[in-house]
């Protein structure tokens, strides 16, 4: 089976309890994309820092962990060739009111600190996250029926 690109991909406190978690994982496998690992939990602060250390000193980065350690999110693994870029694209920018209509943020969301996902932004912060969220047995690996109608 050919080795293709991972990507992380969250779906945060609000989109959770907003009930579109369905939503989001639909256009994933409707687009063609793999999930392979896929689990609700409750971040802790530890981990939340550790996610969003980047962020750290600035003047959003208070709320930001307050606001992903609030409720369960929804984590997930997809795969896919050029994964990490198509998924950002599907999210559409960060800020809600200017990601383009099509895009979970454009469709679904209207303000910053409530974008409704989280999606790796390169290939080194997925292994990253990815590393940060899952152990390697909670990774998967199977074919999709549909693998040979979507590639070469
Ligand atoms: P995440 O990391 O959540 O996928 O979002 P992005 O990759 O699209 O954007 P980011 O890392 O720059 O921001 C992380 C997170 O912080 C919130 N935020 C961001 C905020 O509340 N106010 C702000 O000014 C910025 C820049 C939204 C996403």
């Amino acid at each position: 089976m050919k080795e293709r690109e991972r990507t992380f991909l969250m779906v945060k406190p609000d989109g959770v309890q907003r009930g579109l978690v369905g939503n989001v994982v639909s256009r994933l496998e409707n687009k063609g994309l793999k999930l392979v690992a896929m689990k609700m939990m409750q971040i802790s602060p530890e981990l939340a820092s550790r996610h969003y250390g980047e962020h750290q000193g600035k003047p959003f980065y208070d709320g930001l962990i307050e606001f992903i350690t609030s409720a369960p999110v929804v984590a997930m693994i997809w795969e896919g060739d050029n994964v990490v870029e198509m998924v950002r694209t599907m999210m559409g920018v960060t800020d809600p009111r200017k990601a383009s209509p099509g895009t979970m943020r454009g469709d679904l969301a209207v303000f910053m600190g409530k974008n409704i996902v989280h999606g790796s932004d390169s290939t080194e912060s997925a292994a990253r996250e990815i590393s940060l969220f899952f152990d390697q047995k909670e990774i998967n690996t199977y074919q999709l029926p549909s693998e040979s109608c979507l590639y070469d």
